[in-house]
């Protein structure tokens, strides 16, 4: 878009010159202005939310459950405030931390979501736990999961049900102690 221009026939009228390493720098800057303005613009919108591959694990009437999935936020910065499914008396965010060698899961009231770079809800790290499931998550079945943000609403995305062990993260069944936060024995790798 930006053409070579003749120094010599502008210099006479131009208070500095196009080729000078000054000038090639200001150019590129406008160019990078006008850029991040037209981006700026496309960030605006509200409804820049996606939810992607969100899958459970096989589980029995009563027990706790876990869902994963991935979020891409193309829009402005917004937070996930709250989570909840029919299937399960509550659901929840936590986060798998180690505290001194000992994983343990905390709940987690506000995760912001920005244009940086999608987040993933995997085993060893954030996940919805579903307490008190209602009916057993079957494999190959999906239920669904409603998911709030501060700022794009509710979004609800199905979840779809894998087998009791696929990709299994860290046990749940012992549910949520005293304490808030419950220690769990780590089940060999973070799948692939
Ligand atoms: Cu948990």
């Amino acid at each position: 878009m930006v053409t070579s221009i003749d120094a010599g026939q502008l210099a006479p009228r131009r208070p500095f010159r196009f080729t000078t390493p000054g000038a090639l720098v200001m150019r590129s800057w406008l160019i990078a202005s006008l850029l991040t303005l037209v981006s700026a613009v496309a960030l605006a919108d509200p409804a820049g939310i996606r939810v992607d591959h969100a899958w459970s694990r096989a589980m029995p009437a009563g027990a706790t459950g876990v869902v994963y999935f991935t979020i891409t936020n193309q829009g402005a910065p917004d937070v996930l405030t709250g989570v909840a499914t029919p299937v399960a008396t509550s659901a929840g965010l936590h986060e798998t931390i180690d505290d001194h060698g000992v994983m343990k899961m905390r709940p987690v009231a506000r995760l912001a979501v920005t244009s940086d770079k999608p987040i993933t809800l995997t085993p060893g790290g954030y996940h919805i736990m579903l307490t008190g499931l209602k009916q057993p998550l079957i494999a190959g079945t999906s239920f669904p999961l409603t998911l709030t943000f501060a700022k794009a609403g509710r979004v609800t995305v199905t979840a779809m049900v894998q087998a009791m062990g696929a990709a299994a993260p860290a046990s749940h069944e012992r549910g949520m102690d005293q304490m808030g936060a419950h220690a769990m024995p780590m089940r060999g790798a973070a799948p692939k």
